[in-house]
């Protein structure tokens, strides 16, 4: 008996069956549904009897992952407000936190699980979904992995996710694939989020993470292509301490880099609009100021033998005359790449006034401690990772790695083992069957492909049409909805129709519309998961998702999805899965790492944890001081550190030192410079390199985050889009930004529809007169555009940029250059 029958009248079934034939729109089926009372819907409630209860999750519209109390009454959530007692959201939440009621209740959601009846894919296809049971659910599912396993053709199942959570959720994952034995399970989707970001710094600093931040001590900001104040992790905190840095004493100063004045800018002390693609030029400038000028940390970097500075624009170094501290090729980066970088030279490239790079630089290389931040806007471009080396080397020249008032990076959680250890469970076909011999169907990982990338999702669909490395069977998604959110994801459309597709959103995305199967997770605040915290302070932390009511509807949580496909799958692995058991096994033997580990607020076991929804102990356990490492002893940052433990801990590097001579990079240099044409002596310094703008237009389209975003999942919140309309302009849309003189030039007024166009496609969307965008720049946020995803997201203009960018990525990061394509515009008469 399922949980629809055990908990809902019978009238449900109904219902469901409404719902099915809803996902494409049949209003009137929505309208009935709608008018139904929702106690009916949960007559049995973990609250009940009018109390209001609070429980403890985590918000889910974005990385930022702040604690929330979800207030319960009769069954009803009826409010969410930030955890008073949560680190990151201090009882703060950012204007998305609150609509959380909108997702639960989100009238389009799938209700229970469903197959497709209507073989056609498309668009403009009804699936024609109808309910089936979680047993035939689960059982299709596991029939088609069992046979691709006995056929030997494991490798053509793959499972794709997105944002995943923590260990019950995307951490199940890997453990799935190493047992069945397939490649391809799972793939991230780093690489059409921010591994630019994080691959830069494993190029530099031997972190491949992204950065923790002591912003309270920070007396210098300088920004590039980050939305600080729109998206930057963790955005709800982040917002916080500008608050507190922005009016402590003294006052820490901000610089920001944007192709348009946006939030951030706006309120910074200086706003640069730069040329896209060139932040490396600006950031090798201002290298070159630092140390023409002699303001580096000479504690850190080191300094010439005998005190006396010879860095002068054009000229060479004799490299013995330097001693290096805890970096790494500083006199080779200036002798090969950074001499000839002056501001001059970098006005040119970027477009930005000499005068203001050569005081961005003056404050920067003067001002301690500082931090130089980069996002998406930096990386996402076919020299990204270039740009990215280039930024975060000025953290090195200024020390503040590791440094108070600096960045650092996150550590793990001491969690406790798995219930079992699935290295006992792999049989032959695991341990040497034929999907052995097989790539990622990304090519990740792959001499062909992207050897050093760390996913490539953006791949997957574009090579399984053209069977290149080979064609997919089955692929599975979670948290993922790459039909929409891949740069053009009409590949994707194609690319799916070839395949046996299933998902597991609750809710109608353009990826459910193209599947055979719906496995429905819970939403967010009727699931039991747990979270381990994004790059935050540095110390460790998670967190605990407790549903605050039973599920409304016949869903599952993906977690347990997993566990309940692998008890299905023939032989040992089977086994394994049963001795999991549940998801919330899982999370109890996880909890069991705390008994050792108590938290700072008491946590100490599953109850303690489920009770306050975090766990965390500060502080962080090292620091750098005046070029030396400590580590905490109990009191403070006392037990010096030796070179071997700094290489082991913090700067992982072949060197043990932050490089701008990337050993990484360089023991790759013949693949590298095969395939990017890089000369083979400068490739692993930071160096600047002409981006490359594909498309075939002549404006450049850039779609920044906005904070009303919930990445691609907030299309269909209501309160989100009327609350992001007054930011963006427009009424029920949202409008382009042009300059005037943009504009003009082409006989386009003010509010006129217009046609974007790319080689790869065309959208169209109303335009406004904005005098703070870069003049060759269109800027509009990417939410808009859904063909699906329910009845407020879909149809929404402007239409989704995603399909007008082309798929091009940076070949090292694999970071799929999102701000790269060049469009153009024309009014449609
Ligand atoms: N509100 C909100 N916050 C979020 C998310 C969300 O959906 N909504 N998503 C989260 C996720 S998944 C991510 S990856 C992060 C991303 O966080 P960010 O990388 O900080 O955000 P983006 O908006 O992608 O890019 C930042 C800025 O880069 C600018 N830009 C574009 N091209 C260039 C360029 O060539 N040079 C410079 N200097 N700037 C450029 C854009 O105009 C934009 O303002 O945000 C996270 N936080
Ligand atoms: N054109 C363009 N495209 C972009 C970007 C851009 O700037 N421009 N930004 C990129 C970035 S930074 C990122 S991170 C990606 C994000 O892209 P994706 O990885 O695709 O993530 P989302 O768009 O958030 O959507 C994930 C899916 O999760 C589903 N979902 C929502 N809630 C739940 C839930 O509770 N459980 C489950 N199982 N599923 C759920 C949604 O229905 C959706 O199908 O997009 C990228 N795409
Ligand atoms: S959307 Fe992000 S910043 Fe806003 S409340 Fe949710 S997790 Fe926090
Ligand atoms: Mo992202």
């Amino acid at each position: 008996m399922g949980i629809m029958e055990r908990f809902v009248p019978p009238a449900v079934s109904r219902r469901r069956f409404l719902q099915a034939t809803a996902a494409t729109g049949a209003a009137a089926t929505l309208l009935s549904e709608r008018s139904q009372p929702a106690s009916q819907a949960q007559p049995a409630t973990a609250a009940g009897g009018g109390k209001t209860v609070i429980t403890k999750n985590i918000c889910h519209q974005c990385p930022a992952r702040c604690g929330i109390d979800v207030y319960t009454t009769d069954g009803r959530v009826h409010a969410i407000y930030g955890n008073t007692d949560h680190p990151i959201a201090n009882g703060k939440l950012c204007p998305k936190g609150p609509l959380g009621t909108y997702i639960l209740y989100d009238p389009d959601r799938f209700k229970g699980p469903m197959k497709r009846t209507n073989p056609k894919k498309g668009r403009n296809e009804d699936p024609k979904f109808v309910p089936i049971s979680w047993d035939e659910a689960l059982q299709t599912v596991a029939d088609r992995l069992n046979a691709l396993r006995d056929r030997g053709e494991s490798h053509r199942f793959a499972l794709i996710y997105g944002r995943g959570w923590g260990a019950s959720c995307a951490g199940l994952l890997g453990t799935f694939g190493k047992l069945y034995g397939s490649p391809n399970v799972p793939i991230g989707h780093s690489s059409m989020c921010s591994d630019g970001s994080i691959k830069a710094r494993q190029a530099t600093d031997g972190n491949g993470s992204y950065n923790a931040h002591d912003y309270r001590n920070c007396n210098y900001l300088l920004l590039f292509g980050c939305g600080f104040l729109e998206a930057f992790r963790p955005y709800n905190n982040v917002m916080q301490m500008w608050g507190y840095m922005r009016t402590k004493s003294p006052k820490t100063r901000v610089t920001a880099v944007d192709v348009h004045m946006n939030t951030t800018l706006a309120a910074s002390d200086r706003a640069l609009l730069i040329k896209p693609g060139t932040d490396g030029a600006l950031a090798l400038a201002i290298a070159h100021y630092i140390l023409v000028n002699g303001l580096w940390d000479r504690k850190f970097v080191g300094d010439f033998k005998d005190g006396v500075n010879r860095f002068k624009a054009g000229q060479t170094v004799e490299p013995d005359s330097f001693e290096e501290r805890w970096v790494k090729g500083l006199v080779e980066w200036w002798n090969i790449e950074l001499k000839d970088r002056t501001p001059k030279w970098a006005s040119e490239v970027t477009t930005i006034l000499e005068r203001d790079i050569v005081a961005t630089a003056h404050e920067f290389g003067t001002t301690r401690p500082a931090m130089a931040i980069f996002e998406r806007g930096a990386h996402a471009h076919s020299n990204g990772i270039l740009n990215g080396m280039a930024i975060h080397s000025l953290n090195a020249l200024v020390g503040s790695l590791f440094a108070k008032g600096g960045m650092m990076y996150q550590m793990g959680v001491p969690y406790g083992p798995m219930p079992a250890n699935a290295d006992e469970y792999l049989d032959d076909y695991a341990k040497s069957g034929p999907w052995k011999q097989y790539p990622r169907i990304d090519l990740k990982g792959h001499p062909d492909g992207y050897l050093l990338a760390n996913n490539m999702l953006q791949e997957v669909g574009p090579n399984s049409l053209a069977g290149k490395p080979y064609k997919l069977d089955t692929i599975m998604f979670y948290q993922n909805n790459a039909v929409w959110t891949a740069p053009n994801g009409q590949q994707w459309e194609e690319a799916l129709k070839e395949l046996f597709v299933i998902d597991t959103s609750p809710f109608p995305g353009e990826t459910a519309m193209m599947a055979d199967l719906i496995l429905p997770d819970h939403t967010y605040l009727e699931r039991l998961q747990d979270a381990p915290t994004y790059p935050f302070e540095g110390w460790p932390m998670t967190q605990l998702r407790v549903p605050a009511i039973r599920p409304l509807y016949d869903t599952k949580y993906f977690g347990d999805v997993i566990i309940e496909i692998g008890k299905r799958i023939k032989g040992p692995m089977g086994d394994y899965y049963k001795a999991l058991k549940d998801s919330e096994n899982v999370l109890r033997h996880l909890a069991k790492g705390f008994e050792a580990n108590p938290g700072d607020n008491g946590v100490k076991d599953f109850e303690s944890w489920k009770e306050k929804g975090v766990w965390y102990k500060k502080p962080y356990l090292w620091q750098q001081r005046d070029g030396e490492f400590y580590e905490w002893d109990g009191r403070d940052y006392n037990r010096r550190m030796t070179p071997e433990e700094v290489k082991a801990k913090l700067l992982k590097t072949p060197s043990g030192k932050f490089e701008f001579r990337s050993g990484w990079l360089e023991a790759h240099a013949d693949w590298i410079a095969s395939k990017t044409g890089r000369d083979k002596a400068k490739l692993m310094f930071p160096h600047w390199e002409e981006p490359k703008h594909p498309g075939g237009g002549d404006l450049y389209m850039v779609t920044p985050k906005v904070a009303l975003h919930a990445e691609g999942r907030g299309g269909n919140i209501p309160m989100a889009i009327s609350l992001l309309q007054p930011v963006m302009g427009g009424r029920d849309q949202v409008y382009i930004e042009i300059h005037p003189e943009t504009a003009r030039k082409r006989g386009i007024r003010d509010g006129d529809l217009c046609r974007i166009k790319s080689e790869v496609g065309t959208i169209t969307g109303r335009v406004r007169y904005f005098e703070g965008v870069r003049p060759d720049t269109l800027v509009f946020p990417m939410e808009h555009g859904h063909w699906a995803m329910g009845r407020w997201a879909k149809g929404r203009a402007p239409g989704h940029s995603g399909e007008v960018t082309v798929n091009q990525s940076d070949r090292i990061s694999g970071q799929c250059n999102y701000y790269s394509t060049k469009v153009t515009i024309e009014r449609i008469a």
